[in-house]
């Protein structure tokens, strides 16, 4: 029996120096030594043939034995050893510097609302916030849009039923607020317009506006060339140049579209992307509240006087920050936002 006795020897033999085994490297060596295609157990094999046939199955069945054992050890250490070297692969190094951790932040609108509304508050107003959705009468009817206007054209507003409506300016927040109070009343009300508009670089169906409302006796319009005057030097720069241009709004009277100089080419430039050549950027429209308003509220329209002004909060950011088309702002692209 001198065959299976070197084979139980050759077992012996290889486990023992499975378990010395330091790492990946030994253990694949002691793969090829043993289990390799001319290995120890392949070779012990070869002995079969010369054996006497008596002998033939015992040895033969004990080689497969062997053969297995050894494999299934070569597995379980294989397990061990390469575990703990990805383990120890894994460890944190404490000397590679921190990961850079990645803060969120508001949105760069919600930001510029804030700024903007800061820079009114110096001055004396305060804030009011109102519903997305209004009625006829906060979008129409108080604000002298009685139901022949042409600015109520069914393809001008956004209708959820024919008698509510997405609101197509901030000003029914101020209605809202006149309705709640008597003067004096200083506030601005910043927040999501919607209208269908084509959406290009410049237009969007939703925008975001601020709209601002004084009203007291003797109010006039001197106050609210220097109230804009005041608010476009401190968001743009003190030396930032505005105009107002007669214009038509059915809420006031008289009305007035407030431009700013362009910072791009200051006029000097025909053929200017930013201004296209007219050296002015409009920001909105202001006037003196038409007493038709006054009176819908229930203010007395011969004791006191208002003004009010509607500005475009992406217009304002688009200049300031020299952004060129405002859907970069609603696409929720990171790599634009986290820029700001
Ligand atoms: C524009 C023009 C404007 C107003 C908004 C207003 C509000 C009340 C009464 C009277 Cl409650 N007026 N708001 C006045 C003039 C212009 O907005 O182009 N906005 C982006």
């Amino acid at each position: 029996m001198a065959g299976t006795d070197q084979l139980e020897q050759l077992r012996e033999e290889a486990l023992a120096a499975l378990g010395a085994l330091a790492d990946a490297q030994a253990l694949e060596a002691w793969r090829v030594r043993y289990l390799g295609m001319k290995g120890a157990v392949k070779s012990a094999l070869k002995q079969l043939k010369d054996l006497p046939p008596d002998q033939k199955p015992a040895f033969g069945m004990l080689a497969n034995r062997v053969k297995q054992d050894l494999a299934a050890a070569f597995e379980a250490r294989k397990g061990d050893l390469v575990g703990a070297q990805g383990r120890r692969a894994q460890a944190v190094d404490m000397s590679l510097p921190a990961l850079p951790l990645r803060l969120g932040h508001r949105h760069i609108i919600t930001r510029t609302i804030e700024e903007i509304t800061e820079i009114f508050a110096r001055m004396g107003f305060t804030v009011a916030h109102g519903p997305e959705v209004e009625d006829e009468w906060h979008l129409f009817e108080a604000l002298n849009m009685p139901l022949a206007h042409p600015a109520r054209d069914p393809l001008d507003s956004f209708f959820i039923t024919p008698s509510v409506i997405l609101r197509t300016e901030t000003s029914t927040v101020q209605i809202r607020v006149m309705e709640s109070q008597q003067p004096p009343v200083r506030v601005v009300c910043p927040g999501r317009a919607y209208r269908p508009d084509t959406l290009d670089a410049t237009h969007s169906f939703m925008f975001h506006q601020v709209e601002g409302l004084y009203v007291d006796e003797g109010v006039s319009m001197a106050d609210l060339k220097t109230c804009v005057n005041q608010f476009c030097g401190a968001y743009f720069s003190p030396d930032v140049p505005t105009r107002f241009r007669p214009h038509f709004f059915p809420f006031t009277e008289p009305s007035a579209e407030v431009d700013i100089g362009c910072h791009l080419c200051a006029g000097s430039n025909p053929t200017c992307p930013v201004c296209k050549g007219t050296g002015w950027i409009e920001l909105g429209g202001c006037g003196m509240v038409d007493p038709n308003v006054l009176d819908a509220v229930g203010y007395d329209s011969e004791k006191y006087t208002g003004w009010a002004f509607g500005l475009g909060i992406e217009r304002m950011l688009m200049q300031k920050c020299n952004i060129p088309d405002i859907r970069l702002l609603f696409e929720n692209d990171v790599r634009f936002l986290r820029q700001f």
